[in-house]
């Protein structure tokens, strides 16, 4: 899948980010606070995989696009083919788990961590793991996660995308390291759409 089927137009570079988390971490919640702001105490639990997008700046002043796919929870189990396909382009993975939920933390390790380690991911994709629903203090069920991140190589963040803490902290992280990757050659070839030919390219980037 290459980056203009998703309205990327504007010639910049564009990051391909999955969501992946058991059912109710709120995944849904802090891709919609990091993109449209908002917060709802209910959405419908997802079903496949849901797409949307937003620009962020990075240190130097560019501007990156995220395209972010927000995985259903059972998504690598219903939909095999099309897992593999998104796991091997996406160039970060949010793993995401409630800190008041301490089977959401457990199945990081016997589920999602080990999940990635059976698809074929990008050399020097970026990962970053978080606790969501830190408002939840008197629920917290999960002490502290930064030694797991430390085990699988991933930055550890709490958020609540009920109050947006750490929302926007969280994804400029990520699109700065994606960023810091790409800048370093890190994703040795790279498809995305040129402002005057909107027809796909493929670049070799250095
Ligand atoms: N208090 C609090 N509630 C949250 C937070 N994030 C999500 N929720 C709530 O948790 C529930 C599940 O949120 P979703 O965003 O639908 O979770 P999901 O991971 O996308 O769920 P599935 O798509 O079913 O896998 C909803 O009732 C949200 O309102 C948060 O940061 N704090
Ligand atoms: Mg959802």
């Amino acid at each position: 899948m290459s980056a203009d089927e998703y309205g990327s137009d504007s010639g910049i570079p564009t990051f391909k980010i999955i969501v992946i988390g058991d059912v109710s971490v709120g995944k849904t919640s802090f891709v919609s606070r990091f993109c449209e702001g908002e917060f709802k105490e209910s959405y419908p639990s997802s079903i496949g995989v849901d797409f949307k997008s937003k620009e962020v700046r990075t240190n130097d002043n560019s501007n990156v696009k995220l395209q972010i796919w927000d995985f259903s929870a059972d998504i690598s189990s219903r939909f095999v083919t099309v897992a593999k396909h998104f796991y091997s382009e996406a160039h970060a993975i949010i793993i995401v788990f409630d800190i008041t939920n301490k089977e959401s933390f457990q199945d990081l390790e016997s589920h999602w961590l080990g999940e990635l380690q059976q698809q074929t991911l990008r050399e020097n994709h970026v990962k970053i793991l978080i606790g969501n629903k830190s408002d939840l203090v008197e629920r917290r069920a999960v002490s502290d996660a930064t030694s797991l991140a430390k085990k699988y190589n991933c930055e550890y963040m709490e958020t609540s995308a009920k109050k947006g803490d750490n929302i926007d902290k969280a994804f400029s992280t990520l699109a700065q390291n994606i960023y810091n990757a790409w800048k370093n050659g890190g994703f040795k070839e790279e498809e995305w759409a040129d402002e005057k030919d909107s027809k796909k390219k493929k670049c070799t980037l250095q």
